[in-house]
């Protein structure tokens, strides 16, 4: 695959969805619920997806899409090249906040990691990576992350994991330098990413949550796990960490494989 063009690519889509974002906050949005009260869509998440997948359906018409919102196909398998969209990743943030939000972009080839993009809109902050080449943020070649442990790092845990004590999240908070929760996957992987975090916990996060940041992660050095140990599945729901080594090691042991 010739990276540096599909980057160049990559970086001008999310660039110019970010403006189309932008440019809705001054206008009213669209909410609609989902599942729940707490799982929300807006008229932006679908068509920043709708606009990504055109793009990507131009260029690249022979490639498949895996987006959010539906509008990409369906999945059996990972084979060929897959693109993993998540148009707005932190809807909740967006529309109470209208910050700590993020557009993320997976490309995986037979299921491999390829290319991951993270782009924290309000904050003008590109973490990207290309598999065996680094991670940046913006132009700047992120440093491997120290490998801190549980005690000396602050982790994010998703609320509701934390405020329901699963996987003796509560320990494992107090066990750490504190706990931080922003409420937005991405946003919170790219901290872990950038140093601020030595790890970030959720159970229950879809592909799309986890595509872009598992390649930016492990290009870091850090571990990029389900909450058992084992690989993250592509094609269905994980519980997932991502930590530094010696932090996953600690958290692995103590906290998540204890009864
Ligand atoms: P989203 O905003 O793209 O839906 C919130 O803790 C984080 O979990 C966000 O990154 C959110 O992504 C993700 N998430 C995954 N499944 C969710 C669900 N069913 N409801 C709300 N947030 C969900
Ligand atoms: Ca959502
Ligand atoms: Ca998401
Ligand atoms: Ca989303």
């Amino acid at each position: 695959m010739v990276f540096q063009k599909r980057h160049e690519l990559i970086k001008g889509w999310i660039l110019e969805a970010a403006t189309m974002i932008l440019k809705s906050l001054q206008e009213e949005l669209t909410v609609e619920v989902k599942t729940h009260r707490n799982d929300l869509v807006t008229n932006m998440d679908k068509a920043v997806e709708v606009f990504l997948i055109s793009k990507i359906q131009e260029r690249f018409p022979t490639e498949r899409i895996m987006g959010e919102e539906g509008f990409g196909n369906s999945f059996q398998d990972l084979e060929g090249t897959v693109w993993i969209i998540d148009p707005i990743d932190g809807t909740l943030n967006f529309i109470k906040q209208k910050r700590n939000f993020a557009i993320m972009i997976g490309v995986y080839h037979n299921g491999i990691g390829q290319m991951g993009y993270i782009y924290d809109v309000m904050e003008d902050e590109m973490y990207w990576a290309v598999k065996g080449q680094g991670a940046y943020c913006n132009d700047e070649k992120l440093p491997m992350v120290e490998d801190t442990s549980l005690k000396e790092g602050l982790v994010a845990i998703n609320s509701g994991m934390f405020a329901t004590n699963r996987y003796h999240a509560a320990e494992m908070g107090l066990a750490s330098s504190g706990v931080r929760m922003v409420g937005s996957a991405g946003v919170e992987t790219a901290h872990v990413v950038s140093g601020r975090l030595a790890a970030y916990l959720s159970y229950s996060l879809c592909p799309w949550d986890i595509a872009a940041g598992k390649v930016i992660a492990e290009e870091v050095g850090l571990v990029y796990k389900k909450l058992d140990g084992k690989e993250v599945d592509l094609l269905s729901k994980n519980g997932i960490i991502v930590a530094t080594p010696k932090a996953y090691q600690e958290i692995l042991t103590d906290y998540l494989l204890k009864p």
